[in-house]
């Protein structure tokens, strides 16, 4: 059940999305440089030249594809670059690269080793594609975030409850089965390859709920974290580890882990100095601290910047960070008292400690101020720490948005957030307040594992190549990130059109048949699949909306509710606060209304909610039908696992349309304006 060892992985579909090699060409190659990364790039092009696409060379200027670095790019310049506009390739960042073109050749210098891997994978994508021999004389490329981060939330061992992979669709864990690390780590390499494909850049391995036995990765399981590392330090990328705060008190047999207590934090200085001296690399920590039961520092009575700071300067002198989340919140409210607010919780925790974390410390936020949700506004916390550095945290696991059986890409989602300006300026806003100018990371928690499609969902795939791509480029349209995607994916024209033109948008689809109008939720407790209405309604977790038999919707507002609205700046505190100015799509996050509110689009709630969801399935219908006209055109295993995970994809819709629809119609008493078969 662990899929160890390896399945067979079905040709075509590994290593997903790294198109293989040409089989025919005469591509002279040339690679100049030394180095680990540089290795990797050699190896690379072995790869190619191996499947025949043409040969390495060694001698000047008799080259079509030059690899180079930009530190050499002087040196070339009468040689292999002669006649290269070598000149726009200066002042690169490091993790950049320029594609330079001239007469039919083609030059990709990187700002340093590491650029070149990046420049090399996207030279790739065009070689694929037959656009790298033919375009500008000078492409300049560089990431817009310094940190591009995939949070796994593996555990070593199966868990009773979570399973091994937490909010895991896809299998076991990549690194761990049985308690251990893997002993082969193949997929392991391939992945790691994936992610540098996309410009991932740091990796955390195991999952932020710190078991005891996920804690030993810290000391006497340090091996496994060391063999990790090599694997994706060949790939550019760094390791990190989420620790549990109580270490000291696991591991180190002290009687507490008071930050403020000199022995823990030399505990911590001792632990990071042997981790460094295994990993000089090693990225740092990733801290779930005082949330959903996790120790902190809270039982000491000290805030959050102490934690985080203690950790810090442990990790300072060998230049590693700490990720310290924001996802901070009561989880044991008592429902009845409907002052209390989930959605307010990372801001009223954190926001009183701007200016107080250390340097290396990164304080990572979920995108929305509840979790993860199909529809969410931004995090107000984002906005509201200028003197904090910040990531911003999203989940291409799929935990309530399908579970990787639902197609549903969420580039959009990502982008839009990314996109958002706290400004409020819809067109031609500042830059620099938007998130991606206001973050210094962006992280997400990664959706695969062991299964042979790698993410549960061939579909999913998508995502993880979208995160990376957005991550670099929080720019790029997502349908243009799709269409890299099926084109490095799959051979067949046709296919990549059908494939892109289901899942472009699927994530609105996804929205249409669930809950509606951002009020969220709505799915089966713990497991978050499918509906359930009322499922969480009298629960502590916080997560409600309120809908009785005249209206739904949380208020939200600072005039007659939690007052959550006034966590934004204007703009978006007063246009989130008044009903008329408040989107339609995050209408029910903001406020409670009777079902005949009519919104923007002139619709009432309650119709919107039935057409919505009759839509939905609709939709779902016609990707179907779509699919099957092309899954002829797939590798067989792929087309088998799509279909079943469509048949699902429609069963569950239906459940939800059905489920939502005589819900609100019975609640409500008011009719479908269609006479659509819903039960009153
Ligand atoms: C929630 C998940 C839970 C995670 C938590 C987190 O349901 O399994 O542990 O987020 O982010 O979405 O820590």
């Amino acid at each position: 059940s662990q899929n160890y060892p390896w399945p067979a992985l079905p040709s075509g579909a590994d290593p997903a999305w790294l198109p293989p090699a040409p089989e025919r060409g005469s591509l002279r190659l040339k690679l100049a440089g030394v180095g680990p990364l540089i290795d990797t790039v050699r190896a690379e092009l072995a790869e190619l030249t191996g499947a025949g696409a043409g040969q390495l060379v060694d001698g000047t200027a008799e080259a079509d594809v030059v690899f180079t670095t930009a530190d050499r790019a002087d040196e070339l310049a009468s040689g292999d670059l002669a006649g290269f506009d070598v000149e726009s390739a200066e002042g690169l960042s490091q993790e950049g690269f320029a594609v330079l073109r001239q007469a039919g050749r083609v030059a990709v210098v990187g700002g340093s080793d590491r650029g070149l891997l990046y420049g090399y994978h996207h030279w790739r994508r065009q070689l694929r594609n037959g656009t790298a021999a033919d375009g500008p004389e000078a492409e300049i490329h560089a990431p817009a975030t310094a940190i591009r981060m995939l949070n796994h939330w593996d555990n070593m061992a199966v868990h009773p409850v979570m399973g091994q992979v937490e909010r895991g669709y896809s299998g076991g864990s990549l690194f761990y089965a049985d308690g251990a690390l893997r002993e082969d780590l193949t997929r392991v390499h391939h992945y790691a390859r994936l992610l540098a494909s996309t410009g991932i850049n740091r990796v955390a391995l195991n999952n932020v709920n710190v078991g005891p036995l996920e804690a030993t990765l810290l000391t006497e399981r340090l091996g496994d974290v060391v063999r990790l590392a090599e694997i994706f330090r060949a790939q550019g990328i760094a390791v990190h580890l989420s620790v549990n705060f109580s270490s000291p008190m696991l591991l180190g047999g002290l009687p507490s882990a008071d930050p403020a207590d000199p022995d823990v934090a030399q505990w911590w200085s001792r632990t990071a100095d042997a981790i460094y001296a295994e990993i000089p690399d090693f990225g740092g920590f990733l801290v779930k601290a005082d949330s959903e039961g996790q120790p902190g520092p809270y039982r000491y009575g000290r805030d959050h910047a102490e934690g985080a700071n203690m950790l810090a300067r442990a990790v300072a002198p060998h230049g590693g960070l700490v990720f310290w989340r924001a996802f901070v919140y009561n989880h044991q409210q008592d429902w009845r008292d409907r002052s209390t607010d989930r959605a307010r919780a990372a801001f009223d925790h954190f926001v009183p400690l701007d200016g107080g974390f250390d340097e290396n410390v990164i304080l990572q936020v979920k995108y929305g101020p509840m979790d993860f949700q199909v529809r969410e506004p931004v995090s107000p916390v984002i906005g509201a720490m200028p003197g904090t550095r910040l990531a911003a945290e999203f989940q291409v696991t799929q935990e309530y948005t399908g579970q990787q059986k639902h197609a549903c890409y969420l580039a959009p989602l990502w982008s839009q957030v990314l996109g958002f300006d706290f400004e409020g300026e819809d067109v031609g806003g500042g830059e620099s307040r938007r998130v991606s100018g206001l973050v210094d990371a962006v992280v997400a928690v990664s959706n695969v594992g062991a299964d042979e499609h790698w993410c549960g969902h061939p579909f999913a795939q998508a995502n993880l190549f979208a995160f990376g791509r957005l991550a670099w480029d929080p720019a790029l349209a997502p349908e243009d990130i799709l269409r890299e995607w099926v084109q490095s994916t799959y051979d067949d024209v046709e296919l990549r059109d059908v494939v892109v033109e289901l899942l472009r948008d699927s994530w609105q689809t996804y929205e249409d048949y669930t809950a509606p109008l951002g009020v969220g939720w709505m799915v089966r407790p713990g497991q978050h699949y499918g509906p359930d209405v009322d499922g969480y309604e009298y629960t502590p977790w916080g997560t409600y909306h309120f809908a009785d038999r005249e209206g739904i919707g949380v208020d939200r507002t600072v005039a007659t509710g939690t007052g959550f609205t006034g966590q934004y700046p204007l703009p978006w505190a007063a246009r989130y606060e008044q009903l008329d100015s408040c989107p339609d799509e995050l209408l029910l996050f903001f406020h409670h209304v009777p079902y005949t509110h009519r919104l923007g689009s002139g619709e009432t709630v309650i119709q919107h909610i039935y057409d919505t969801h009759f839509a939905g399935v609709e939709r779902v219908e016609e990707m179907v039908a779509a699919w099957e006209t092309v899954r002829h055109r797939a590798p067989a295993p792929v087309a088998q696992r799509v279909s079943e995970r469509f048949a699902e994809q429609l069963r569950s819709a239906v459940e939800w349309r059905d489920q939502l629809t005589t819900y609100f119609s019975r609640k409500s008493g008011v009719a479908d304006e269609h006479g659509r078969h819903i039960h009153p």
